[in-house]
């Protein structure tokens, strides 16, 4: 719906006079997760400032307090150096909305406690896949004011130079529908949706039965299949199509070769590329094709055939792989050497040891092999890391850890993968009481990346691993501080998914959310993050501190665009949290 500018603003008038909201009146240095606490967790606010000693925490509606408290110690930022004071109220446990006031500072905004409190930012984040979908309509009825025309067909994508094989030429058409955008782009890259998929997959292997009702409301709803499925399967038959079926190598992205302008989906009509195979993009595609092959072999009766396609898509991309074993896609020499240039997005590694491990894990996993194993070099000497789309070995790792499986590694195997995960928990725990913003994200600017976000979130979902292994709470805690973090306390003091919290994100880079003339941005997407790169140049990020360089305009791809995978972790920890701790 567009309201007549006038109109709006009238509205708005109207608006304020009528409901004295309490996020105008709240204090902007009272930090806490804006969308709430579960009765029995951890619960606690960051006051950022000096000046107080006490806080109190009252009931929403009638103002009575319920818990009176001291502000813990100072500490102090390593990123900017200011000071902070952390409020505890872990012992506030009847369900209800309160607020936190600081006596002489102000009050934050109101906040629930209640048993599921996530499971709205759970389910938002998923559908925020939906609203990624390439060329599909989103009719009202699923995607209510987002609704908008299907875009990027991409039935009659060109073989660019740099791709060219037997039996397809230069500008020979083939079909590549389907999928989700990237990010705020439009273009649809195989290295990026890898991670991406073996996310979400991994999700759904871990905790299948929480996923039974798990409705989003898309068009697939009530079929059968968990919603979750139903969403990964749309990328998933997109993926199939990027490999080349004669001899398994499988094209680094679809994309046109310049970004397209900030407009709808449907009004975007460039011509659109597949360009080069890589090793890469091959080995994560193997990799989420075995994964494929063992969630949806279960499903046979309503994906007739999808899981024996993804078993044969993986074994050919392995061996393509097998003989290029490490291709890079490189775009600058690319450009050097064919035409037209491509500059979108490069997702260019430099190194692919990490894909073989992961895919070597997925492969293992599916047939038994050892052989695959044998591979890869493991890496197992090595200290566990975070996965990114160009370090995918944790992926890897999660899945031989999974304990349903028939297929076991060697026990020498086991031991390392579990004792580096456990080592880089109990890493990410040390000095935690001594963190400005009482969480685990952000000791280290180097925290502070390109998508920060997901750098909390994947910190979370690796809490996880190492609370299943374990079956220690504080590891729980610490993933939920995490999840914490993201709706709100953090050095921003916004909440970082579209759609939620009282300080929330309005301007993100994205273009739907730019062009469809809608106040709202689309819902369930979250924005990038502090990035003290400040790649995009934008006005108004407020200072160069890593945990504060963020500016929630349009024009920061740097720190507010946001990306499937971002919110792929986003998912894991929201709903993973939901079914641990209810
Ligand atoms: O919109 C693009 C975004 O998706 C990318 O993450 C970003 C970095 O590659 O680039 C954005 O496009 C910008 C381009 O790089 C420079 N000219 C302005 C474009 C839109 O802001
Ligand atoms: O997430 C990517 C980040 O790690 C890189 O530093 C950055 C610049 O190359 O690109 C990011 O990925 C963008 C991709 O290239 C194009 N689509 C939007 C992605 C998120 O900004």
């Amino acid at each position: 719906m567009k309201l007549f500018p006038r109109f709006a603003v009238l509205l708005a008038i109207i608006c304020l006079h009528a409901f004295p909201s309490t996020a105008q009146q709240s204090s902007e240095a009272i930090r806490l997760n804006q969308v709430g606490f579960y009765p029995n967790a951890a619960k606690t606010a960051v006051i950022v400032t000096d000046a107080a000693e006490a806080f109190e925490v009252k009931d929403a509606k009638s103002g009575k307090a319920v818990l009176k408290g001291k502000l813990g110690p100072a500490r102090i930022s390593q990123h900017s150096g200011k000071h902070t004071r952390l409020a505890d109220f872990t012992a506030v446990r009847k369900p209800g909305s309160y607020i936190v006031e600081i006596p002489g500072l102000g009050k934050s905004a109101a906040f629930r406690i209640s048993s599921r409190v996530h499971r709205e930012v759970a389910e938002a984040s998923l559908k925020g896949f939906y609203y990624q979908r390439a060329s599909i309509e989103l009719p009202e009825k699923y995607a209510g004011r987002w609704a908008r025309p299907a875009g990027h067909p991409d039935e009659k994508v060109l073989i660019h130079a740099s791709a060219v094989s037997e039996g397809r030429p230069e500008n020979s058409v083939i079909s590549s529908t389907r999928g989700w955008y990237d990010a705020g782009d439009y273009n649809k890259y195989i290295v990026n949706s890898g991670i991406t998929m073996g996310t979400l997959l991994s999700l759904y292997e871990d905790y299948p039965l929480y996923f039974e009702d798990f409705n989003i409301n898309i068009p697939e709803s009530n079929n059968g299949v968990p919603d979750l499925l139903d969403e990964i399967a749309w990328n998933l038959r997109w993926m199939l199509t990027m490999q080349d079926p004669a001899d398994g190598g499988v094209y680094h992205k679809l994309t046109n070769p310049r970004f397209d302008g900030m407009v709808m989906p449907d009004a975007a009509k460039n011509p659109r590329y597949v360009v080069q195979k890589g090793t890469a993009a091959t080995l994560d595609l193997v990799a989420v094709m075995a994964q494929a092959t063992r969630v949806f072999k279960n499903f046979d009766n309503k994906f007739p055939g999808l899981a024996d396609s993804c078993r044969t898509a993986a074994v050919k991309g392995w061996q393509w792989a097998e003989k290029h074993p490490s291709v890079m896609y490189n775009q600058d020499e690319m450009n050097k050497q064919f035409d037209p240039d491509v500059v979108t997005g490069a997702y260019g590694d430099r190194s692919v040891k990490d894909e073989w491990i992961w895919a070597a894990a997925e492969m293992f996993a599916l047939t038994g092999k050892s052989s695959y194993l044998e591979k890869a070099e493991l890496d197992l000497g090595q200290p566990f890391v975070l996965p990114t789309w160009s370090q995918v070995k944790a992926l890897g790792y999660y899945t031989l850890l999974r304990p349903h499986y028939d297929v076991v590694a060697e026990p020498k195997v086991m031991d390392a993968i579990k004792q580096n995960l456990i080592a880089y928990a109990d890493g990410l725990l040390t000095d935690l009481e001594k963190q400005p913003y009482n969480t685990v994200m952000g000791k280290t600017a180097q925290d502070y990346a390109w998508g920060s976000s997901s750098v909390a979130a994947n910190q979370g979902v690796a809490l996880l691993y190492a609370y299943r292994l374990t079956k220690d709470q504080k590891y729980v805690q610490a993933a939920l501080g995490n999840l914490d973090y993201l709706l709100g306390r953090n050095a921003t003091g916004y909440c970082f998914l579209t759609g939620f919290g009282a300080k929330r994100v309005m301007h993100p880079h994205h273009r739907p959310s730019i062009a469809d003339g809608i106040v709202d941005p689309v819902p369930g997407l979250l924005s990038g993050g502090p990035n003290p790169g400040q790649q995009d140049k934008c006005a108004g990020y407020p200072n160069k501190f890593a945990d504060e360089s963020f500016v929630d305009h349009d024009c920061s791809y740097a720190s507010n665009e946001i990306a499937i995978n971002w919110n792929a972790p986003f998912v894991y920890l929201a709903a993973v949290l939901e079914a641990t701790l209810k």
